[in-house]
């Protein structure tokens, strides 16, 4: 019989994507499919794959003969609810941050590791952080063929990471500065958003305006002045590429993109590296786009990728003074394959195994 899917947090922008995702499909594996949210949610209509479903309030019987639940909720949403759904049957595929380190439950990037999906004790399998899922096809990929042993990353991250509130403000700043002759005497971007009635108190950028501007910072502060998107990178780049001792140093920036984060990757690894090798092994990669062309100006960026399922991959270069060592520059839809995308590849294949 064919598997029942649900899709735990169905209102919101990931679980949006979601269902744009499964509509796009041209074909889906799943017999019934079940939309649940909160109880504020449940009532509303939401048509998937042509029916009109009607949305379900988050209970324990939801999950009742429900054989994969994808979860896009909050985190303490998740680690209350994924355990409910994997004890009543469900394998639960969830992407928040609950579980992704938590030995027992698998953190998998279908390109990567896939094998991993078999390997859930718990019943629950993880999806990564969008900074980390952004470059890891393309890592993965690379790895495979030469052997990472180091890897430092500067990632350049759109304000989705930080969901509707981080587009809104965005575009409010934007509007705010629009035909302003801004940003070349220090504090004024910030002195005319605030007079514009967008106080820097209230922003989800750590306080500094992002509009005409970058900030060094993403995530919540961890130990010794790390962020915690940071710490995310190492530890889930270890995780998944199954190289628990990989030396990681990552720097997570915010840019004024709206969606796709972009990541500057120098890897270092343990074999010979070349150009034309690599942009062979990325073109090789079926879910990444080689964008690389130097002599005609030919990279990636954020404005023309997004939307896109893939990871798209440019600037490819052998690191001048370091041995073995590749820079590169990736771009992805955080959205997309950095959130409900990987969510759902995942659950196709675990539909295959079902
Ligand atoms: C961000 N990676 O971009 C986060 C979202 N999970 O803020």
């Amino acid at each position: 019989m064919a598997p029942t899917l649900a899709l735990v947090g169905a209102t919101g922008a990931v679980g949006g994507v979601m269902i744009d995702i499964m509509n796009a499909r041209e074909s889906v594996p799943w017999g019934e499919i079940r939309l649940i949210a909160s109880p504020r949610s449940a009532g509303k209509k939401m048509t998937v794959r042509g029916t009109e479903l009607t949305v379900q309030a988050l209970a324990p019987e939801v999950f009742d003969g429900v054989d994969i639940a994808m979860f896009d909720v909050p985190d303490e949403i998740s680690a209350e609810w994924a355990p409910i759904a994997a004890a009543r049957g469900a394998v639960a595929v969830d992407n928040s941050g609950a579980f992704r380190m938590d030995p027992e439950v698998p953190l998998v990037v279908p390109e990567v590791n896939l094998d991993q999906i078999a390997n859930r004790p718990k019943g629950i399998i993880a999806n990564p952080n969008c900074t980390t899922l952004s470059m890891m096809a393309a890592l993965g990929s690379v790895h495979r063929e030469f052997g990472l042993t180091e890897l430092v990353v500067a990632s350049y991250q759109a304000a989705s990471g930080a969901g509707q509130e981080g587009i809104d403000r965005l575009q409010a700043e934007l509007s705010a500065i629009a035909g302003k002759e801004l940003g070349s005497v220090a504090g004024d971007v910030r002195t005319e958003l605030e007079r514009a009635g967008l106080p820097m108190a209230d922003s989800p950028f750590a306080g500094a305006p992002l509009a005409l501007n970058v900030v060094p910072w993403a995530g919540s502060l961890k130990e010794d002045g790390w962020a915690s998107e940071e710490l995310k990178v190492r530890n889930e780049s270890r995780k998944i590429l199954g190289i628990p001792e990989l030396k990681v140093s990552a720097t997570c920036v915010r840019v004024p993109v709206v969606t796709t984060h972009s990541l500057a990757v120098h890897a270092t690894f343990e074999r010979e590296v070349s150009v034309a090798t690599a942009q062979k092994v990325f073109a090789e990669q079926a879910s990444v786009v080689l964008v690389d062309d130097p002599t005609e100006g030919v990279f990636p960026t954020p404005a023309d990728v997004v939307g896109g399922d893939p990871t798209y991959v440019g600037r490819i270069r052998q690191a001048l003074d370091f041995p073995n060592t590749l820079d590169f520059f990736v771009c992805g839809d955080n959205l997309r394959k950095g959130a409900a995308l990987n969510t759902y590849e995942v659950a196709e294949e675990l539909a295959k195994t079902l």
